[in-house]
């Protein structure tokens, strides 16, 4: 039994029509008391149009009211969405009745939760859910379609299915251990079959890597020394003029922040102080930010003054610094440069000749082909459950081929086994599903 649960599912804002929410047993027949039509008579989906009346009869408003039956529903249960027109008085008025009926408000993605619960998705589709509201680009917006379809979902099945044969194999060889030629058998077939399924999560995971890159986008510092053209490169980038551009050295004290589109990845530009000695406390402040933003970023671009023929020993620490993340060194006031050479980036902010830059930045991203079409399991839970999966998985290879004992080698094919039942949200740890669902907002 689920008690009834209500939820604005629109913005809380004024508009010409707003959405409530309801979803749980008995919902038509609590429906049947505040509005002028009966409507738990109902065997199939209908649309009623009617007034809603509080819990003194009073009518709060005339609305659009839709009644699903359950279990072919978004939640599996009965579900009614009330449309009335889109002002927050009239909403409160009517989640108040709701309430004083016996309902009571939905948690954050409590109806995705109930959704997940009684089998309507599994759990990396329900996470898309989340992607496909929070999505900043079409590309981004498109793939978590994909996932919400179940197509992630599907990339990983085979997967799940190949560990589980594995693991029923080896249980055979713990439950008869007289059997040794199983035994055998199972170490030769444990050693081989890890490695391929190992190999195809590693495939999972580096497209996870790019998902994550189309869908949330990637920092991008833009570090150098004083006066090189870090501001006006950014501005150049955001076709804003957003940070403070000055011919004195050391004029951005605090990080400038701005986002860009380059081929429907959200890049989120941070500008910096330039990196050098100094006794300005302030101007030190930033510099220290500007290491910060180092840290931060998945890609840093070291702006460099055209003119200068080699790299000063700051701009090779700064390179040291950066040390594993994608570098790009861009040569600014390319249209002061005496000469070039080949094999450089060159621009010129003030000029506005940027693009070669965009193309290096998609560039050091380093995305395959598929990256956009292709669905990913991409999140941190995903992320790290793929780890553990491939991490045990290597283990119970190395233990197979170490000839050691077989319930030894069952421990890490187990310990897979879980994970990739927990990845779709199958396994026994069936709460962690809360933890999940609470990142959701209200209404989802
Ligand atoms: N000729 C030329 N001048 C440029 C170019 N880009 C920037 N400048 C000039 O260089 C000076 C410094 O530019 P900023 O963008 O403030 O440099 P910055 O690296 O942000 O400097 P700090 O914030 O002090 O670290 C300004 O006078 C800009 O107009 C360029 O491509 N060509
Ligand atoms: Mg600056």
């Amino acid at each position: 039994m689920s008690n009834v649960i209500i939820a604005l599912a629109t913005p809380p804002l004024k508009g010409a029509l707003a959405i409530i929410r309801l979803s749980g047993d008995g919902v038509f027949e609590m429906t049947d008391g505040l509005f002028s039509k009966r409507i738990s008579d109902i065997k199939e989906k209908t649309i009623f149009y009617g007034t809603v009346k509080n819990l003194e009869g009073k009518p709060i408003d005339t609305v659009v009211l839709l009644a699903y039956p359950g279990p072919k529903t978004m939640t599996g249960e009965d579900v009614v969405e009330i449309i009335p027109h889109g002002s927050m008085l009239i909403v409160n008025e009517i989640v108040e009745a709701f309430l004083g009926k016996g309902a009571s408000y939905a948690s954050r993605g409590e109806f995705s939760s109930r959704a997940f619960y009684h089998g309507k998705m599994d759990l990396i589709e329900a996470e898309a859910v989340n992607d496909l509201i929070n999505a900043t680009t079409v590309e981004a917006k498109d793939l978590a379609f994909k996932s919400l379809m179940g197509e992630a979902s599907k990339l990983f099945r085979p997967i799940q299915e190949k560990i589980a044969e594995l693991y029923a194999l080896i249980e055979v060889g713990v439950d008869f251990p007289e059997y040794t030629d199983i035994e055998e058998a199972s170490e030769a077939k444990i050693a081989a079959s890890t490695k391929e399924i190992v190999k195809d999560v590693e495939e999972l995971i580096q497209g996870g890597r790019e998902g994550k890159i189309v869908k949330e986008g990637v920092n991008i510092a833009l570090v150098g020394e004083p006066n090189v053209g870090k501001s006006s490169l950014l501005n150049a980038l955001l076709q804003e003029e957003k940070a403070i551009v000055s011919a004195i050295p050391g004029t951005t004290r605090d990080v400038v922040e701005g986002d860009l589109n380059v081929h429907g990845i959200a890049l989120h530009l941070l500008d910096t102080a330039g990196i050098h000695e100094t006794g300005d406390l302030i101007e030190e402040a930033g510099v220290k930010r500007s290491q910060k933003s180092i840290e931060k970023a998945d890609v840093v671009i070291l702006v460099v003054d055209g003119r200068e023929e080699r790299l000063s020993p700051q701009e090779e620490e700064i390179i040291h610094k950066v040390d594993g993340k994608p570098l790009i060194i861009c040569y600014n006031k390319e249209d002061l440069a005496k000469k070039k050479e080949d094999g450089k980036l060159y621009v010129s902010a003030l000029r506005g000749n940027i693009e070669p830059l965009k193309e290096a930045i998609f560039k050091a991203l380093s995305l395959s082909e598929d990256a956009f079409t292709k669905p990913s399991l991409s999140n941190p839970r995903q992320m790290g459950l793929l780890l553990a999966i491939k991490e045990n998985l290597i283990q119970a290879g190395q233990d197979a081929e170490n000839h050691l004992p077989i319930d030894l080698i069952s421990v890490s094919l187990e310990a897979a086994y879980r994970a990739a039942k927990d990845l779709l949200g199958e396994g026994e740890t069936a709460d962690i599903g809360d933890e999940i669902f609470s990142r959701f907002c209200v209404g989802k």
